[in-house]
């Protein structure tokens, strides 16, 4: 592809480096006392250049996490879940003191606009809300026994140590709707970031462990561990660890399941996502334009949760199409921390090359290329901007059945809503979806058994940017695990069955007799 709009950054990486240090210091990270001899370098996207050096360590010392996590956890469980709850409450309130500086970290690392990077830790925070209210709710039902003089019930108790596996693209709150909620079931956690964006995750570490200390909690609540999949196999494999929750690509969910399954452990899995938007012709074209260019091209395409498929009714197809890209044109591509942009840098070569490669293929396979893809030239060789892509596909194709993680997003039409919702439930995985409709009818058929197979199934809003107080997690490839608000508490505790005979016989159930 050409480069096109030379939009010199101005931004260096020595000016990024010491903004993501400043923060580091802030919220209380000494960055040289990580122990390991393995250096990782922590790169920003913005212009590739080095912003940090940290130690990577190894599984030994990554075994010795668990076990100490395990030891606070068994300390941790015998705490009322409501004073559990003020730790979490106190970390909300760092995390909305830190916001900034949590958000500078976000977007030297990973390459959010502002207004994004504010908006994960505004999701951090109000996780924190939520298990606050959550530690005076973990609540067990009664059911009626069978037998005269006998209570049957059920009761919750925290589970052990979680594992936290969390990918480049939500470095913080993917962390953070995990642990808020394990902590206030009574779990410790240890925490695997991706080793590409480890510096909010020792921010956000950072703070915990200042509210731990202010409470006088147990130590080792909460271990941050920046090694590589080879350092963090004892938390796939470790009998000490009853539940991993990962976030990260198909492939890497298809490596582990295997061995948590293997060792009869949990997991909740939150992988790829190829989300698509029905847009049907009652559909308000203002309103639908707007949701999908901010789902498809918002994060630079890089959410699990962006919109990568449009199917759009034949009747509307050349309207939508004509105003996405029109929208598209005019999306300021380049530094995040400048005010108007709205769409960052790629997360490094492998990033760009994969949206390439796709565009390639989707071109072979008939596809035409409406809008964008060009790389857009900020004068760093190591740093990836592109313009979002639009790719109008005369069928559907094997590039469209995958997850490429950026801003393409390919268009198929529809003549029946039938027809629509089979292309939609016509790919391997199932985390997010839309309609765009005002016809009630096509909408409740979306949102029935026989509509969307997806976890998440919206009317008129984009498939992107769901808020904490539902459970959020997707279907088949996707995984099928659930995060977050809801009941999703469910999973990081165990449940007891308690018959209690409260009478002087012993009836035994189902009238069994037995002398
Ligand atoms: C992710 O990309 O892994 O719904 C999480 C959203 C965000 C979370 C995305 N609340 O887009």
């Amino acid at each position: 592809m050409t480069t096109t709009t030379p939009a010199t950054l101005t931004r260096s990486t020595e000016q990024l480096r010491r903004r993501a240090h400043d923060a580091l210091r802030t919220c209380g990270v000494d960055t040289t006392t990580l122990p390991g001899a393995d250096r990782i370098d922590v790169r920003t996207p913005l212009t590739g250049g080095t912003v940090a050096t940290l130690a990577a360590i190894g599984p030994g010392e990554v075994e010795a996490a668990i076990e100490q996590a395990h030891q606070a956890f068994l300390a941790w469980r015998s705490v009322p879940a409501p004073v559990r709850g003020q730790l979490v409450k106190r970390l909300g309130e760092l995390l909305s003191e830190h916001k900034e500086h949590l958000a500078d970290l976000i977007g030297v690392e990973v390459g959010k606009i502002a207004s994004e990077a504010l908006g994960e830790v505004q999701e951090m925070i109000d996780i924190c809300d939520y298990a606050v209210g959550l530690s005076r709710q973990l609540e067990g039902r009664t059911m009626p026994s069978e037998r005269p003089g006998h209570r049957l019930m059920e009761t919750w108790h925290p589970l052990g140590v979680v594992a936290v596996i969390s990918a480049f693209n939500f470095p913080a709150a993917v962390w953070a709707w995990n642990t808020a909620v394990a902590l206030v079931c009574g779990d410790t956690v240890v925490w695997k970031p991706s080793e590409k964006t480890p510096l909010v995750a020792l921010a956000s570490a950072a703070l915990l462990q200042r509210a731990a200390r202010e409470l006088h909690a147990p130590e080792h609540l909460n271990t941050v561990v920046v090694t590589d999949a080879t350092g963090a196999a004892p938390l796939i494999d470790s009998p000490l660890v009853p539940l991993v929750s990962a976030t990260g690509s198909e492939r890497l969910g298809a490596q582990i399941a295997p061995r948590i399954a293997a060792r009869f452990g949990r997991a909740i899995l939150e992988l790829g996502g190829n989300n698509a938007a029905v847009v049907t012709p009652s559909a308000d074209l203002d309103l639908a334009v707007r949701g999908i260019v901010f789902a498809a091209a918002g994060t630079a395409g890089q959410r699990c949760t962006t919109l990568r498929r449009l199917i759009v009714h034949e009747s509307v197809t050349d309207e939508v199409v004509t105003r996405v890209a029109a929208a598209y044109r005019g999306l300021q591509v380049g530094d995040p921390f400048e005010a108007g942009t709205l769409v960052g840098p790629l997360f490094g070569a492998a990033a760009h090359q994969a949206v390439q490669d796709a565009l390639t293929e989707a071109v072979a396979a008939g596809g035409t290329l409406v809008a964008g893809g060009e790389r857009v030239d900020v004068g760093h060789d190591d740093a990836y901007y592109v313009r979002p892509a639009l790719v109008t596909m005369p069928a559907q194709a094997d590039v469209v059945q995958r997850e490429t993680f950026g801003p393409v997003l390919y268009v198929l039409t529809y003549r029946e809503l039938d027809d629509a919702i089979a292309l939609h439930n016509g790919v391997p995985q199932g985390l997010s979806s839309a309609i765009f409709t005002q016809d009630q009818r096509e909408a409740e058929v979306f949102l029935s058994a026989e509509g969307s197979d997806c976890g998440i199934v919206n009317v008129n809003i984009g498939t992107s940017g769901a808020e904490i107080g539902g459970a959020f997690g997707g279907e088949k490839t996707t995984g099928g695990g659930r995060e977050s608000g809801s009941d999703a508490w469910r999973a990081y505790m165990r449940r007891a069955t308690n018959t209690v005979n409260y009478s002087r016989e012993l009836p035994l159930a189902q009238g069994v007799s037995f002398a």
